[in-house]
């Protein structure tokens, strides 16, 4: 799984994503710092079965920290859009083929109205986000209008079925039922696409989008009160939108200080608690984190990997094990990985994401809480730990 981390040039999505990742990423107060994309390994927090069993864990690919368990996915951060773009403005739009393989985005949104329409800096409150909310959406349908109409407005006249679209369109992670969906929505009919009017493909790509690309917004930079205000009136304003209060730079200062063991703190929490021998710079950068917590209640990027992963994708966690009573895998590791699946996920899939000769060799499975065999075709529930069996 793949999530995007977009929005307008200067308003800390790469900041919100080195928050996340830890990865390396160049940060800097004025537009266009990134050109080329960041991807790394980001984490949902879910509770780990391990306390529920009174068990001591010992993770392989999702690090368990009091309990909690982080499960991996990949997030991609990419250069600012500013309005425009797709006329060529900043850096244009094309770059947003980068985002083509991506399940969902993160909107980052400069909340506290700080930088500009082209992203350099102003003092807080002098933009509307909302025009930031709006001009996003519409630089990313522009891009895919663009892109339809490359395809499908072609000279030569065979006709087009939908298995031709979704086959051009699978590389953007459009599936067929979202091309389905898109068509009865607008009224568009597919037989006439290769005439189709700009308006018509521009209405067809917003279709697509909203099915295919679905997007949750990180107000960042909540720690400036404006920004919360703002929040406020964007939730208003935006009623369907999932609108979530952050301080990205918060809760980079918590994650490096941490990584460097000055402080102990677990991504997402209310709370951290010194435990080096902290700098001046460090004291005070921790007593502004500090101020800001009191007022979020936490920094909220956890909370929006959480909701964009899990809520918006419906993803699930599926702990797969070897032996159903220890659960632990072939070398005596507890509850050793951890997965997300699509909800709606099998036994079978599970046996395939874990190596396609498990796939393949699949004769059923175990749930480990019931002890009850499952067939392929049971579907998979959050936090289930399987054991698969297979034909030797
Ligand atoms: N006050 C405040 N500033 C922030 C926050 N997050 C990021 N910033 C600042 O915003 C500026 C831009 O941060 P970046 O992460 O480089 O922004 P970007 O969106 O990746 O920028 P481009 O790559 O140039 O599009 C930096 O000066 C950050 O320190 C936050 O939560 N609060
Ligand atoms: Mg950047």
């Amino acid at each position: 799984m793949l999530i995007g981390v977009v929005g307008k040039a200067n308003v800390g999505k790469s900041t919100f994503f080195k928050a996340a990742t830890l990865a390396p990423a160049e940060i800097g107060p004025y537009p266009f710092v990134t050109i080329k994309p960041n991807r790394a390994v980001a984490y949902v927090k879910v509770k780990c079965p391990c306390k529920e069993f009174n068990l001591k864990c010992n993770p392989r690919n999702s690090p368990c920290i009091d309990g909690y368990r982080f499960v991996p996915f990949e997030l991609l951060d990419v250069a600012g859009l500013i309005p425009g773009a797709h006329e060529g403005l900043g850096l244009g739009n094309q770059f947003l083929d980068d985002l083509r393989q991506a399940d969902a985005l993160i909107h980052v949104l400069d909340a506290a109205g700080a930088t500009d329409e082209k992203g350099n800096p102003v003092a807080p409150g002098t933009r509307d986000p909302k025009e930031d909310v709006l001009f996003l959406k519409e630089e990313f349908d522009f891009w895919l209008q663009n892109i339809l109409i490359k395809n499908f407005r072609t000279k030569h006249n065979q006709p087009i079925s939908l298995n031709d679209v979704a086959e051009k369109l699978s590389g953007l992670k459009i599936k067929k039922e979202h091309i389905v969906q898109a068509e009865k929505e607008t009224g568009l009919n597919l037989k006439d696409i290769r005439n189709w009017t700009d308006d018509q493909f521009l209405e067809f790509a917003i279709a697509l989008r909203v099915k295919s690309k679905p997007m949750v917004i990180a107000a960042n930079k909540c720690d400036i009160q404006i920004a919360r205000e703002n929040v406020f009136r964007l939730r208003k304003e935006f009623p369907t939108e999932i609108i979530i209060p952050t301080c990205s730079e918060c809760e980079l200062v918590l994650r490096e200080a941490a990584e460097k063991k000055l402080i102990k703190y677990i991504p997402g929490d209310s709370h951290f608690e010194i435990i080096g021998n902290l700098n001046e710079k460090q004291k005070q950068a921790l007593d502004f984190v500090q101020k800001t917590l009191k007022i979020l209640g936490n920094t909220g990027v956890q909370q929006v990997l959480n909701e964009v992963v899990l809520r918006l994708l419906n993803y699930i966690v599926v702990y797969p094990v070897e032996d159903e009573n220890k659960l632990t895998d072939g070398e005596g590791n507890v509850l050793p990985d951890a997965f997300l699946l699509p909800s709606g996920s099998t036994a079978l899939d599970l046996a395939y994401k874990i190596h396609t000769d498990i796939g393949e060799n699949f004769i059923g499975a175990i749930d480990c809480r019931t002890k009850r065999k499952i067939g392929k075709e049971t579907k998979l529930k959050n936090g289930d730990i399987i054991k698969i069996l297979v034909r030797r």
